[in-house]
């Protein structure tokens, strides 16, 4: 996965700066995502306001990753980390059926960042491998995807667990940051 990734990096982004955050509610599968994606070692930052932001930088592109929710204090401070963000990862457990209402109302406020205007969004359908997951077509539906009309949006289902699905998922959005 990590020289496929490296190819693709330097065919898209060349020298160009990209930050993409990765986020989800707690136990969506965000840092296995991550780690899957054999980027390099994971740095786990302690910003001021006292939250870990998980921080992974591969060449040009800064991947920082935190949890949505639960932290107020964070979402206070959301637009110092959404500063120069051009892609937007949102990882979803299909199995956790109960919050998809909280992940709902927390992408509706992510769309609103001033700093988000151009990012575009991809969302992992995650855990695809258990039983009882919602399809890729169900967690867009539970999410009222269809209704983002000024951002750019693709939903991929996978499992982070094995990597299935993330490699297109992330060629998505390697080409949408590429051709801005
Ligand atoms: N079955 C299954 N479990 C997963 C998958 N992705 C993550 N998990 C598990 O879900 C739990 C939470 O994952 P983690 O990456 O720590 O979530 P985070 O809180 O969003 O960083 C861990 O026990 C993972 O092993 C997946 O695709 N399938
Ligand atoms: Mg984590």
């Amino acid at each position: 996965m990590g020289i496929l990734f490296t190819k693709l990096w330097n065919k898209l982004l060349g020298d160009k700066e990209v930050k993409i955050v990765i986020v989800g509610l707690d136990n969506a599968g965000k840092t296995t995502t991550l780690y899957k994606l054999h980027l390099g070692d994971v740095v786990v930052t302690q910003p001021t306001i006292g939250s870990n932001v998980e921080e992974v930088v591969y060449k040009n592109i800064r991947f920082q990753m935190w949890d949505l929710g639960g932290q107020e204090s964070l979402r206070s401070s959301w637009s110092v980390y959404y500063t120069n963000t051009q892609g937007v990862v949102l990882v979803v457990d299909s199995t956790d059926r109960a919050r998809i209402h909280f992940v709902r109302e927390e992408l509706a406020k992510i769309l609103t960042q001033q700093d988000l205007t151009k990012a575009a969004i991809l969302v992992f359908a995650n855990k695809q491998d258990l039983k009882g997951a919602m399809s890729g077509a169900e967690v867009s539906k539970a999410l009222n995807l269809h209704l983002v009309k000024d951002h750019e949006w693709h939903i991929q289902p996978c499992c982070a667990l094995s990597g299935t699905g993330l490699m297109p998922g992330m060629d998505w959005l390697v080409d949408k940051i590429g051709n801005k």
